[in-house]
């Protein structure tokens, strides 16, 4: 099955890449990224995201997994929400479709996805799971990628037990 939505913290996936829900500055923020900055180490993290400078809402950056089990870290910056007219689906579509690119590029098999945007910038969620579903699943036509949709707080999984029939639960 290439694409399984399942209820985990992310920064444990044994996966290929983890994508971060990154802020354009790429520094530690809350949420997953703080989360992720804390699991592949603060410091080396940080460093590693310097190199990049700013990443643009929609684009996606590559760093080294550093300690975590993934091999690579794609940092994507979400939209904020800002009523729904200001291009919020277009730019998360597009930070799914850049991350997923990234990771084929880089030869990766499987990858895990958070709910990009969905807590602290405020996506609503259920629309938010629908454009990550419908992205996911359109990348899959055409490419051969294991993609895990990583949900992590009660109401998101609530809402993907409501919208999909098969959920993985690891917490
Ligand atoms: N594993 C998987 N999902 C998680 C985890 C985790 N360990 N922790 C939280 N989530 P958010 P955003 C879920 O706020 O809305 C940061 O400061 C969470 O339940 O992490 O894109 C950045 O630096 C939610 O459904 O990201 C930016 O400044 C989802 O991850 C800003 O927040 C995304 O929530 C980005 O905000």
């Amino acid at each position: 099955m290439p694409l399984e939505i399942v209820r985990h913290d992310i920064t444990k996936m044994k996966v290929d890449a983890i994508v971060n829900a990154a802020n354009t500055s790429l520094k530690m923020g809350g949420g997953v990224c703080g989360a992720i900055f804390r699991a592949a180490g603060v410091h080396e993290l940080q460093q590693a995201c310097e190199k990049h400078g700013e990443c643009k809402v929609g684009e996606a950056v590559l760093t080294d997994g550093l300690t975590l089990a993934a091999k690579y870290i794609i940092h994507t910056p979400g939209p904020i929400w800002r009523g729904g007219s200001h291009q919020e689906a277009t730019l998360l579509k597009a930070s799914y479709n850049n991350s997923l690119e990234l990771a084929k590029n880089h030869q990766c098999e499987s990858i895990a996805l958070p709910l990009i945007s969905t807590g602290i910038y405020g996506y609503p969620k259920e629309e938010a799971l629908q454009i990550a579903v419908s992205t996911i699943s359109s990348f899959l036509l055409h490419h051969d990628m294991l993609v895990y949709l990583v949900v992590f707080d009660k109401s998101s999984f609530g809402l993907s037990q409501k919208l999909f029939s098969s959920i993985h639960q690891f917490i």
